[in-house]
Order: C-alpha cells, then sequence, then structure tokens
C-alpha cells in the first residue's frame, strides 16, 4: 500500500527519459546527471507515479530548437561530441563563433563557448547532443500538455538550463528549453510569468525577453562579490536596477532580487511571497513557468543560500495556489541527495501528497546500472558511482531512520 492519491481536481504530468542518467560532464564537473537517477528512484520508490500521468521524453527536432538559438550553433550542438570536435573547430561557418582569447583564461575555448580542457564550464562529454536534444524534448512535450489543455501541472526535472544564450553555451546549460517553452506558450497564452528560484541568475532567459512585455521574468539569486579577491558570484548580472531593457517595451519585465549569502527559510519566504504575490497582481499571467534550482538548498555545494527543503517546496505550493497552468522545471543542485529529496517532495506537492518519513516500497537497482560507459577522455566511469554503494542507501537512511526535517 503506498498511500498515493490522485489530485483532486487538476492534473499532473511527468516527463522523462532515463538516458539523460548515464551522461557525465566530467570527473570533477559539479553538474550530475545521476540526481536524475537519484530522483525518480524517489518518486518511483514513493509511488507517485499513480498520481500523474508520466510520458517517457523524445528528442526536440533540431527545428523547435531554431525557434530560439542561432541555426550554426544547433548544426554545431547536434553534431558535436568528443570524436568529432576538433574536425568542427575547423569548420569556418563554426570558427567564426569561437571566441577570442583572453589572458586570463584558464581553458582553451572552442565555437560558442563549448570545451574540451578539463576544467570548462560546458564541456564537450559523450553523449551530450543525445542529452541537450532529451531535456529540450521532454520540457516541450510537458509545454504542449499544458498548451492544449491536457494537463495543468507538467513537470521535466532534467529541464530548467536557464543560462543558455541564443549562439553560446554558459553555466552548465546548452539549449534554452525554458526560452523555447515561453515562445510556445506565447501562442496560447496573453502573458507568461517566469519565476525563477535557483541560487543564480536566471540570465539567458532574461535576455531572451528582454523587449517582450507579454513575458515577465522573476529572479532569486545570490549577487555581489563572494570573496576577497573580488569575484562575483555567477553569472554576476541582476542587479535590483536591472529591470528590462531600457527605452524599449519591454522596459519594467524584468525583475531581479539579489540575495546576499545565507539567507534562511524565514527571510527568503517573507521576499517569495510579497515580491512574487505583488508581481501576479500586477502582471496578471495566464500561465506561469517555475524554475527549481535546488542549489538554493543549504548545504549545496556551489550555492550560499541556507534554504530547508520545506521553505523550498513552499514556493511551489505558492505557486501553485494560482491555479494557473503550471510548468515546473529542474535546474541546478550539486549535492546530489538533496536535490533528489526536494524534487521528490516538490512533485509530492504537485500532486497534492503528503509524504510519510519512510519509504514504502523497495528501491529495485537497475541491473545495466552496474555497466560502465565510457566518457569523453576515453576513461571508463561507473554509471552511477555513488547509487549504489551510497546515495540511495543514504536517502533510504534518511528517509527511514532518521525523521525528514519537514
Ligand atoms: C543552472 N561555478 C548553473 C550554474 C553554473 C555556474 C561555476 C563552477 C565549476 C566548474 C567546474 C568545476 C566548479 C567547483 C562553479 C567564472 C568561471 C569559474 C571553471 C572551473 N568546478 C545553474 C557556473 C560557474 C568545471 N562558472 O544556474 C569542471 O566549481 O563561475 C563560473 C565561471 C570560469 C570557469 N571556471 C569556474 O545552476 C544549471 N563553475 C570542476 C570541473
Ligand atoms: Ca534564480
Ligand atoms: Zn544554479
Amino acid at each position: 500500500e503506498h498511500g498515493i492519491t490522485k489530485p483532486r481536481g487538476h492534473k499532473v504530468s511527468f516527463h522523462y527519459n532515463s538516458r539523460v542518467e548515464d551522461m557525465h560532464f566530467g570527473k570533477t564537473h559539479p553538474m550530475k546527471p545521476w540526481r536524475l537517477t537519484l530522483t525518480k528512484h524517489l518518486v518511483l520508490g514513493y509511488g507517485l507515479h499513480y498520481a500523474m500521468d508520466t510520458y517517457e521524453a523524445v528528442s526536440a527536432g533540431k527545428d523547435q530548437v531554431r525557434a530560439f538559438h542561432d541555426p550554426d550553433y544547433v548544426d554545431f550542438l547536434a553534431e558535436v561530441s568528443p570524436q568529432t570536435f576538433a574536425g568542427l573547430c575547423e569548420n569556418p561557418r563554426f570558427a567564426q563563433h569561437t571566441p577570442p582569447k583572453h589572458e586570463h583564461d584558464t581553458v582553451d575555448l572552442g565555437p560558442f563557448n563549448l570545451s574540451t580542457s578539463p576544467g570548462a564550464d560546458c564541456p564537450v562529454f559523450d553523449g551530450m547532443s543525445t542529452y541537450l536534444f532529451l531535456y529540450t524534448g521532454a520540457t516541450l512535450a510537458a509545454t504542449q500538455q499544458l498548451t492544449t489543455n491536457q494537463s495543468d501541472i507538467a513537470i521535466n526535472w532534467s529541464g530548467g538550463l536557464h543560462h543558455a544564450h541564443r549562439a553560446e553555451a554558459s553555466g552548465f546549460c546548452y539549449i534554452n528549453d525554458i526560452v523555447l517553452s515561453i515562445l510556445d506558450m506565447l501562442r496560447v497564452y496573453p502573458r507568461v510569468l517566469y519565476i525563477d528560484i535557483d541560487v543564480h541568475h536566471g540570465d539567458g532567459v532574461e535576455e531572451a525577453f528582454q523587449r517582450q512585455p507579454r513575458v515577465m521574468t522573476l529572479s532569486y539569486h545570490r549577487y555581489g562579490p563572494y570573496d576577497e579577491t573580488g569575484h562575483k558570484f555567477f553569472p554576476g548580472s541582476g542587479d535590483l536596477s536591472d529591470v528590462g531593457l531600457r527605452g524599449t517595451v519591454g522596459e519594467h519585465f524584468a525583475l531581479n532580487v539579489p540575495i546576499p549569502s545565507g539567507i534562511d527559510d524565514r527571510q527568503y519566504r517573507f521576499l517569495f511571497e510579497s515580491v512574487t504575490g505583488r508581481a501576479i497582481e500586477a502582471f496578471k499571467p495566464s500561465a506561469i513557468v517555475l524554475q527549481c534550482g535546488a542549489d538554493s538548498l543549504g548545504g549545496d555545494r556551489l550555492g550560499q543560500f541556507n534554504l530547508n527543503i520545506k521553505a523550498h517546496g513552499e514556493c511551489v505550493s505558492f505557486v501553485k495556489r494560482t491555479r494557473l497552468p503550471l510548468l515546473i522545471l529542474g535546474g541546478g543542485g550539486y549535492t546530489a541527495r538533496n536535490v533528489a529529496r526536494a524534487w521528490c517532495h516538490e512533485t509530492a506537492l504537485a500532486t497534492d501528497n503528503t509524504l510519510p518519513d519512510s519509504i514504502p516500497l523497495d528501491i529495485v537497482p537497475r541491473p545495466e546500472a552496474f555497466q560502465g560507459k565510457p566518457n569523453g577522455d576515453g576513461k571508463l566511469y561507473p554509471s552511477f558511482p555513488r547509487l549504489h554503494n551510497n546515495a540511495c542507501k543514504d536517502a533510504e537512511l534518511e528517509y527511514m531512520v532518521k525523521k525528514l526535517e519537514w
């Protein structure tokens, strides 16, 4: 008996393809797609799939991605792999997109800010094209589910990659699935509100719609110098005075809430509810896209906020209470088991379920999870380096033995 019930009065759809799990950005890179494996295991372990329609995502088409991205960039992303990268860099059509070299650069950057150097934010890795077009496909399917009135809430935890620009990868993001989704939504909804609770500024989405009064972007993020060297927290934009492109009709349709490190639940809840509430009142959106980056949680490897899962989830509940068509996306999140706990909890909130403190069903490891996969550097890494040794046991332990914080 799983105890999970279908939500009353609304329909939720869940979009996912397990093929995104096998990807490796590189051995020390903070972005770990297996956090999605963990999330899936918790969602299924709790039986939350009984409360939603689940869809296996298919890859987005190149034409769909061209709705926002530069056609050269789309071709490059579709063809690139560690094997083809050097050859593609020689092609003049792509070489013209190579940024000029800076003396302080620690890594060699190729076209579109992509790189095969270790330490790059946006590395070229094995299976990368598959990964990019799949997370985008999942977001577009989720979007279609909403625009055709087949779901009231649609979820894609593998999406939410808010830094990607028209012809440039940035901050672990290659295809901006959020921009593509909002462009689709604008065909049917008069106004779309984008809310971003990732600890980083949602710069790619803001920039894409800086002249568009039918889209309001609202990002909450860490902002300001973060160490003695004067370096700014990535990407360094999103000041309070940044309100959309001045002198255009888009002015005042971007909102930014810059926040110092260490913000706690109470302070964040106050900010989130007052600013978001007022934005909804004034803008009267017809649909909402919520990017739920989990790097705003306390203890995140990259983040500097101090939120508990409960407060993070309250953002989802607050937005859900508007009863507007809602697209829920993932994003950042670098302490994998906290990411999984948060997104599983938020899947429960979306479906009006309250999770018990223990997982009622056994989490069964898949046999293929034990097979390694060669990475871009030719080395063999285990597909799920921690899942079957630590992480899921951690999750089981933390859920079943220790009481949850909420
Ligand atoms: C949405 N922070 C994405 C957030 C993107 C943050 C950055 C790293 C990082 C990259 C690594 C790595 C890292 C421990 C952390 C100015 C730089 C400094 C590369 C080392 N370890 C999201 C992007 C951010 C790559 N980038 O919003 C390989 O940290 O600060 C920067 C830029 C230049 C490049 N160097 C970092 O959450 C999904 N990168 C280890 C290996
Ligand atoms: Ca943000
Ligand atoms: Zn982030």
